[in-house]
């Protein structure tokens, strides 16, 4: 299970270092929203080091970007995630999965080993964070088919933007086929963002599945007035209706326990003035569950809660759909074999679900997947202070190394032998 091979954690950690250098924000984290100038930056420098390593790169038509060992014949084993962070993000979410594939690429070729399958692939998928540009992991998900290009290109930011202006704006507008080719497996490290792995002292995550997403925009317009004027019996106020879903959502997640949660991240008023009852008011509903039936649920009762809302305030309530995507359950041939490598390591492992969305979770709709989670000192992510030990980097940086080695190495043709005898 182990591979004679090591990563360098110094090298990792001088990319991790030099790419937190671009767009660094105070408390250090980073600013590096989607298709921004700050993301070009970001990508311009991972893909000059895909190409130092010689790797044959491809840029697709949402920007994902494709770094495979030159002269393929078969599918790659691929790992990847993302580079475009939350305004206020960490330097480890999505960054770490990347420049660890790349590592792990590095660490093989200097080996000079030969592997079965002689490719390893790392990719950037655009977009995974949705919070410019909604939904989440949208590059992977128009990788695999999941959504049309033309529909992701059309999409308008919370700046008014479009994806595409964006996209050629910053000049990684490519043209290598949509959806990608599909990998042999898919691998994604990734910060677990989450407080479990901390608070059980364990070093590795063995991620089994992604929990289910629901992102509704609610649009609620109600009767602009004096603030001094108008008497409370009179008022239609927005403002007012949307402290009532928040404070809804938030009592619904408590009410229901287990995975439930329910955020409200963004909320605006217009026209946002001391004096004036508002107009209109606009806020996002985050609902997650593992469990689709339980989150469908969740659904419906908020739909149910804003038809009362309407009625008794006599204001008009619109939703839209930001993001929807049910629980995804990994390969369980990939996930053992993360939770082997990680013991052949004499590391502490625990399988275990995961409260964020991930790219991972849209490759495995066109290959085996799963993930290699790392502790988050406190459980802390988007959020500059987001921070895991160079210690806790090196080990699953290795385990995915020594994960995707088995990969390339035949370990799911045999895997799949031995279970058919
Ligand atoms: O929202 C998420 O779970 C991810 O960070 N995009
Ligand atoms: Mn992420
Ligand atoms: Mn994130």
């Amino acid at each position: 299970m182990t591979q004679p091979i090591l990563i360098s954690i110094d090298r990792l950690m001088a990319r991790i270092e030099a790419l937190h250098q671009i767009s660094p924000i105070e408390g250090g984290g980073n600013a590096r929203l989607a298709f921004t100038d700050e993301d070009k930056a970001g990508r311009d420098l991972v893909v000059s080091w895909m190409r130092d390593l010689g790797l044959e790169v491809s840029v697709d038509g949402i920007g994902n970007v494709v770094a495979v060992q030159p002269g393929f014949d078969t599918a790659p084993v691929m790992m990847g995630s993302h580079i475009d962070t939350v305004a206020t993000g960490g330097r480890f979410d999505g960054n770490l999965g990347v420049l660890a594939g790349l590592e792990v690429i590095e660490a093989v070729i200097d080996s000079g080993a030969q592997l079965e399958r002689p490719l390893l692939a790392v990719a950037l998928f655009s977009n995974e964070e949705g919070a410019r540009f909604a939904p989440d992991m949208m590059g992977s998900l128009v990788y695999v088919g999941g959504m049309a290009l033309e529909e992701a290109l059309s999409t308008e930011g919370i700046d008014g933007t479009f994806v595409g202006a964006e996209l050629d704006r910053i000049g990684y507008m490519g043209g290598s086929p949509i959806p990608g080719m599909a990998p042999h497996a898919f691998v994604e490290m990734h910060v677990e963002q989450g407080p479990v792995l901390e608070e059980e002292g364990v070093t590795i995550g063995a991620v089994e599945s992604v929990q289910g997403i629901s992102w509704t925009e609610v649009n609620i317009t109600g009767q602009s007035n004096h603030a001094g004027t108008t008497p409370m019996r009179l008022r239609r106020d927005p403002a007012y209706v949307a402290a009532e879903i928040m404070v809804f959502v938030r009592e619904l997640a408590l009410r229901y326990g287990g995975d439930q949660v329910a955020t409200t991240g963004r909320i605006e008023l217009h026209p946002n003035l001391v004096n004036v009852v508002p107009a209109t008011a606009s806020l996002t509903v985050d609902l997650r569950n593992t469990d689709e039936a339980v989150l469908a649920a969740a659904e419906a009762e908020l739909m149910f809660r804003l038809d009362e809302l309407a009625v008794a305030e006599g204001v008009l309530i619109s939703t839209t759909t930001l993001a929807r995507f049910e629980p995804v359950v990994f390969a369980k041939p990939v996930v053992d074999l993360v939770e082997a490598s990680a013991r052949a390591r004499g590391l502490s492992v625990r399988r275990m679900p995961s409260g964020a969305g991930h790219d991972a979770q849209m490759l495995a709709r066109v290959c085996p997947s799963a993930m290699v989670f790392v502790p988050s000192v406190a459980g802390i992510s988007h959020n500059p202070a987001e921070f895991t030990a160079s210690d806790d980097i090196a080990a699953g940086a290795q385990v995915l190394l020594d994960t995707v080695v088995a990969l390339a190495s035949g370990y799911l043709e045999q895997s799949a032998h031995s279970a058919a005898v």
